[in-house]
């Protein structure tokens, strides 16, 4: 298995399912389907053809962050969250409380848990995690303190760290596992149930999804059943659910991703995170990383930081 190329898989795929996505942000399934019919094509966007949005600015922010400490630093990343916020992005209440708080020097610690009640379980910090799920893909211990830590420097609610270690975990298992054998999609949906318990709302999606992958029902009965809003529950355990209908192909993967309308630019990133940790980079469409952003932090730049965690991960694995 190519790793370094499976590193920059999950990254571009974030950044190429959140490009294809937020063009259609807020719609509903029927209404894409009634407009395009599929979405294949990278569409003009509000910032431009194959920018990106929160959902990537805040996954370089943390991939900035590991590569800059090595390990996670909450401080560090508060700090790395702010550096590269730019509200044109286009950000969740939450995140922008996070922002504010961070700005007017609130500990990382106290940040998170002063948005809603009890913190947030939007999917900001699920959206962001694929450098996580890469870089700790080989020990799982490492990886959910990791998501959780991370998760809490803005989403503190226990259903937001939670959406943030499944989403992190199933990064890990496509990173682990060889695209060229069949997935065995029995065993990698019982390994992210075994790391939940029975009054998770995220095992019961789960189970949900064990029942319907074969039944492939219609988006609207997805739609009812695993939702597709900007909450974690209501939206990590469909991105999975769109990999692993479609793990044959990392275009299909997406593109069935943002029909499933509601929150597209984030179930798309979700989905592309997962589909290019297992198919790797160079099964992304090349008309799609034709017209990725490349500015200053665009996709060159976002190859990079891969490039980093990839050597990182090489380093911390030799040191065991
Ligand atoms: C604009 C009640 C809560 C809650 C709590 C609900 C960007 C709220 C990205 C909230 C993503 C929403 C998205 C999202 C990422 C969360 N009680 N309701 N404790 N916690 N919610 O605001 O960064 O698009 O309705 O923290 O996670 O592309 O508005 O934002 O789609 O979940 O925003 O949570 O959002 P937030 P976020
Ligand atoms: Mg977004
Ligand atoms: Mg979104």
């Amino acid at each position: 298995m190519d790793l370094h190329d499976k590193f920059c898989g999950a990254l571009l795929g974030t950044h190429a399912g959140d490009a294809l996505g937020m063009p259609l942000e807020g719609a509903s399934a029927a209404s894409i389907k009634k407009r395009y019919g599929e979405v294949r094509e990278m569409l003009e966007a509000r910032l431009g053809k194959g920018t990106y949005t929160d959902d990537t600015e805040m996954m370089i922010a943390l991939a900035e962050s590991l590569l800059r400490c090595g390990d996670f630093d909450g401080a560090d990343l508060a700090n790395a969250l702010l550096e590269n916020f730019s509200l044109e992005r286009g950000y969740g209440t939450g995140s922008k409380r996070a922002m504010e708080l961070i700005r007017a020097g609130t500990n990382w610690e106290e940040v998170g848990k002063r948005i809603f009640k009890d913190g947030s379980y939007g999917n900001g910090s699920a959206m962001r995690i694929a450098p996580v799920g890469c870089l700790y893909h080989h020990d799982l211990h490492k990886l959910k303190k990791v998501a959780y830590a991370s998760s809490s420097v803005t989403h503190a609610h226990p259903w937001g760290k939670e959406g943030a270690f499944l989403q992190a975990l199933a990064v890990a298992k496509a990173v682990a596992s060889d695209p060229e054998d069949v997935l065995d999609r029995t065993k990698y949906l019982q390994d992210l149930k075994n790391e939940f318990s029975a009054d998770s709302p995220y095992l019961a999606s789960l189970e949900v999804i064990e029942e319907h992958i074969q039944i492939k029902p219609d988006v609207e009965e997805v739609v009812a059943k695993l939702g597709n809003d900007s909450r974690a529950m209501n939206s990590v355990p469909t991105a999975i659910y769109a990999f692993l209908t479609h793990n044959h192909s990392f275009e299909e993967t997406v593109v069935y991703a943002v029909s499933i309308g509601g929150d597209t630019d984030t179930i798309g990133a979700m989905a592309g995170a997962i589909a290019g940790g297992y198919r790797g980079k160079s099964a992304i469409p090349s008309r799609w990383l034709d017209v990725l952003e490349r500015g200053t932090k665009g996709a060159n730049y976002i190859e990079e930081l891969a490039t980093g965690l990839y050597n990182l991960h090489e380093e911390i694995v030799n040191q065991r």
